[in-house]
């Protein structure tokens, strides 16, 4: 079966690669013809653990075959879409979905079946999506399908969820769902679960919308904790031994391209309190990087060298996008010598540096922003003959507090008062 894949970046590059691994015969449509390159030599262009055997095997096999040409889709069982669909100040812009589903109106077939697996507002389907195929093509939806398919894929771990996670296949009519599920029935040993379209978006947007109040809430713990003299990380500890208890964890901030826009699409079309409940813990969060940077100027003096741990957005990844470190970054670059360290994250807008010893040296206060698994392995004894001051202070609560301060640091963290 052919399937075609629009846009292969963090979501369609994953997901073109599972599918040709599973032998479909896949065309990956991307505008960056560098990217196109790179995909058909079989490297790929992101950091995703085993993508880069998998692309390599399907590639090689002739499985896979990107292209910057449109017109190798026409002959495609399913036409899925993966391109962004960023949040700007608040607001989805669509602008890489139209032009995609454009594209695709213009050469749509009958018996096509089109996918939106992008992350879209409520309707998007309905509203957006079919209106625009049926002007391009002049076909009716009923002769060809459509779909909301929203991926649900975790950077660190795409591909191996791809071929686990449930699919929810969510269609205008239950044509568009049996024409989509032969081909997530082939993907996903976790089952396709069939819905609606509209209920496809709003779960889709209710999972990392869940995940950001939880972990807003534990934010808002963390700083009554820092008020009351508590330990957020022992208060969630003892909460979660409930069994209906399921608190997220606090930190210096929520990165990633999904918890840090979903909210907004979710929130956006709400009235009233349900929009201010939303919008209030997604600004609470969006508050953190600011409150880690006022813990660190409580901690470090003016003009003194801060070694800022992590880059990435999330422990064990090299993705950076809205890293709250960029943030901190921006907050105190003119307060400080900083310095940033990131084991994994490979390019950045900042400086940064791969060597601890380099990031440490002469520093007075080493402050972890992001959970790397590496930081829990620091030789706390070694990097005590580089620093200037021996202060630390851990905002993921990664280190082992009685290690660092048998180095003699003084150890301080985000959520713990005095
Ligand atoms: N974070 C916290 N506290 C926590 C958990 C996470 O502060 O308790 C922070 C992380 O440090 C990070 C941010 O939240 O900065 C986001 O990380 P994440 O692990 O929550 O998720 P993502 O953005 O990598 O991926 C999410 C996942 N969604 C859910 O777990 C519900 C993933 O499964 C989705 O596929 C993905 O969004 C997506 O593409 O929508």
């Amino acid at each position: 079966m052919k399937v075609a894949v629009i846009g292969l970046g963090y979501v369609g590059l994953p997901l073109a690669t599972a599918l040709a691994y599973k032998g479909f015969d896949v065309i990956g449509v991307d505008v960056v013809p560098k990217k196109v390159e790179m995909i058909n030599k079989g490297i790929p262009p992101i950091e995703e653990p085993k993508l880069p055997e998998m692309l390599k095997e399907v590639v090689e096999k002739g499985k896979l075959k990107a292209t910057t040409n449109y017109d190798e889709i026409r002959d495609a069982y399913a036409i899925i879409i993966a391109v962004p669909t960023p949040v700007k100040e608040g607001k989805p812009d669509l602008s890489y979905l139209e032009s995609a589903l454009r594209e695709i109106g213009k050469r749509l077939k009958k018996g096509q079946v089109v996918i939106i697996e992008s992350t879209i507002p409520p309707g998007t389907t309905q509203n957006f999506a079919k209106k625009i195929l049926e002007e391009e093509s002049g076909l009716k939806h009923g002769e060809f399908y459509l779909v909301h398919a929203p991926e649900r894929l975790a950077p660190g771990k795409a591909m191996v969820e791809l071929f686990t996670v449930p699919k929810l296949v969510g269609g205008l009519t239950k044509e568009d769902v049996e024409a989509a599920k032969k081909v997530y029935e082939k993907l996903t040993s976790g089952g396709v679960i069939e819905t609606s379209a509209i209920n496809a978006e709003m779960s889709k947007l209710a999972e990392n919308t869940f995940r950001d109040l939880n972990i807003a809430f534990a934010n808002a713990l963390a700083l009554l904790a820092e008020e009351l003299g508590a330990n957020v990380w022992e208060v969630i500890r003892l909460a979660n031994t409930h069994p209906r208890v399921n608190i997220h964890l606090p930190g210096p901030g929520v990165g990633g391209p999904c918890l840090t826009k979903d909210p907004y699409m979710l929130a956006n079309p709400m009235k009233g309190l349900a929009k201010e409940l939303i919008i209030t813990g997604r600004k609470l969060n969006e508050y953190m990087p600011k409150h880690f940077s006022e813990l660190i100027e409580k901690l470090a003096k003016p003009g003194s060298k801060v070694a800022l741990l992590g880059l990435a957005y999330k422990g064990g990844v090299d993705d950076i996008r809205e890293s709250p470190t960029l943030k901190i970054y921006e907050y105190l670059k003119d307060k400080y010598e900083l310095s940033v360290h990131d084991p994994y994250v490979k390019e950045a807008p900042i400086p940064f540096t791969k060597d601890l010893k380099e990031a440490v040296k002469g520093a007075s206060l080493i402050a972890v922003v992001t959970d790397h698994p590496d930081y829990k392995e620091i030789d706390w004894e070694e990097v005590a003959k580089l620093v200037k001051e021996k202060v630390v202070l851990d905002g993921r609560n990664v280190l082992d507090k009685e290690r660092v301060e048998r180095a003699g640091f003084e150890y301080k963290a985000l959520g713990v008062g005095e």
